[in-house]
């Protein structure tokens, strides 16, 4: 088996992990009962009692909590316990709206710690690895949460915090930093700072990198790994549940570990709520087994993945998620169908000639609904013929129907045209069909 920082828990015999989580699970229901609100009422109205919950399989009749619960409770209302015991507190920034402020008791900081300490060790770092952590310190949990971990495995660690891109080479090259933890944009970001450096990335002393807290691909891990000259894995968190170290991918670079001893986890319809079987994609909702100040119960994360079928070659028995493919809240229905722009836009970095920059623009012809997807080309492909362009549209619109499973009309727009909205990203959809 590779190497676990916590083997006893990571590759625990599955029956005991059921126990353990039914155990946990009836204490975390009995603690928010007593000391949250919201959960009394929940319960006490769908006639819930968590001292007579004894089966796991009764976890989908417990209510969901949703962003708009959190949101309503700003800043403290679904906390399990005074702030005379909260040593920290976080908070996402979110798009719209409130943020939402996490709590965190002592104990709640030593179970983070560990289970971040889990998905460094398990993507390759040990005690003598020199960790730079480049992600942001402050009210976002990604540089405080991996720094805890970091010691936590007894690695030296660097708190470089994001940006200051030539600064960050500078300290890679000098205190020779073997792990690297950053969000995947920001690494290829780096990795162009590097070549216009002119830095010989192979005299750099880089062994593996940590990403996550965005959706990437496959397309750009492969870039990342060329680029840097490093082992890159997908790592996954969120604030709402604590951050990052929820789930993390192993050496096998084939989905991600969840510590399934302090999350239960279920995959369900976004539309309807219904819990779909393993391997089916859909939402990712969580219960939280083991948190004190800031428990959730069947948190609605957003987040569209899957529950990945069978054991991992690395011996972990902790269930695995894939990538997170969307959000429900980017999920545009055409024709019936579910469409992630982010999947659209993962299609995009794979084929040549295309940039990142498109928009998806909906119409309504009778009862039909309409799409077209506008994509601005590279400035390579501007010189070409005519009849590449054509191929090129052509290759667009076959693999958007097979892999999108509906048809979208392609036409490519002039480099820069498309509308950039806020902080200069453009405008992904525009859907006319109400009009
Ligand atoms: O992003 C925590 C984190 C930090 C995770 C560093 C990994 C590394 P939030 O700011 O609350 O927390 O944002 C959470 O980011 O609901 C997902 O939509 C997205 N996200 C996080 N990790 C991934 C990933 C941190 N590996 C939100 N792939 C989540 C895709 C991710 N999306």
């Amino acid at each position: 088996m590779r190497e676990c920082f916590e083997p006893q828990f990571e590759a625990m015999d599955r029956g005991d992990l059921a126990q353990l989580q039914l155990e946990r699970l009836q204490a975390t229901l009995n603690r928010v009962a007593r000391n949250v609100p919201l959960y009394r009422r929940r319960f006490a109205e769908q006639g819930i009692d968590p001292d007579t919950f004894a089966d796991l399989a009764d976890v989908r009749h417990l209510p969901f909590t949703t962003k708009a619960d959190l949101r309503e409770a700003y800043p403290y209302g679904l906390f399990a316990v005074p702030l005379r015991e909260v040593v920290r507190l976080h908070a996402s920034s979110g798009t719209s709206g409130k943020p939402v402020v996490a709590g965190y008791t002592r104990n709640d900081i030593k179970t983070w710690s560990r289970l971040v300490a889990r998905v460094l060790v398990a993507a390759g770092a040990g005690q003598d690895d020199v960790v730079q952590i480049a992600l942001g310190y402050g009210l976002f949990t990604g540089g405080m949460g991996f720094h805890y971990g970091a010691e936590t495995v007894g690695a030296a660690v660097i708190p470089a915090s994001s940006g200051g891109t030539r600064r960050q080479v500078a300290i890679m090259q000098d205190y020779r930093t073997s792990v690297f933890v950053a969000t995947p944009s920001y690494a290829l970001h780096l990795a162009e700072t590097l070549c216009a450096m002119d830095v010989n990335v192979n005299s750099l002393s880089l062994r593996y990198g940590l990403f996550g807290a965005e959706t990437w691909t496959e397309a750009m891990r492969a870039a990342i790994e060329d680029r840097l000259k490093l082992t890159a894995t997908d790592n996954y968190g969120l604030s709402e549940i604590m951050g990052p170290g929820v789930a993390g991918e192993c050496l096998e670079q084939a989905g991600m570990h969840v510590s399934e001893d302090h999350f239960l986890i279920e995959i369900v319809d976004p539309a309807t709520g219904e819990r779909l079987p393993d391997g089916e994609e859909g939402e990712l909702v969580v219960t939280t087994l083991t948190k004190e100040a800031f428990p959730m119960i069947r948190f609605r994360t957003g987040d569209i993945t899957r529950i990945l079928p069978g054991p991992c070659p690395c011996g972990r028995t902790m269930r695995r998620i894939g990538r997170i493919v969307g959000r429900t809240d980017d999920m545009l229905i055409i024709r019936g169908v579910n469409v992630f722009p982010s999947r659209v836009e993962a299609l995009l970095l794979e084929v040549e000639g295309t940039t990142p920059n498109y928009r998806i623009v909906l119409h309504r012809r009778g009862a039909l609904d309409e799409a077209l997807l506008e994509v601005e080309p590279t400035e390579a492909l501007l010189f070409d013929r005519v009849s590449e362009h054509q191929a090129l549209l052509e290759k667009l619109e076959r693999r958007l129907a097979s892999e999108l499973g509906v048809g979208i009309g392609v036409r490519l727009v002039e480099p820069g045209s498309l509308a950039r909205g806020q902080e200069g990203k453009t405008i992904r959809v525009v859907d006319r069909r109400g009009l």
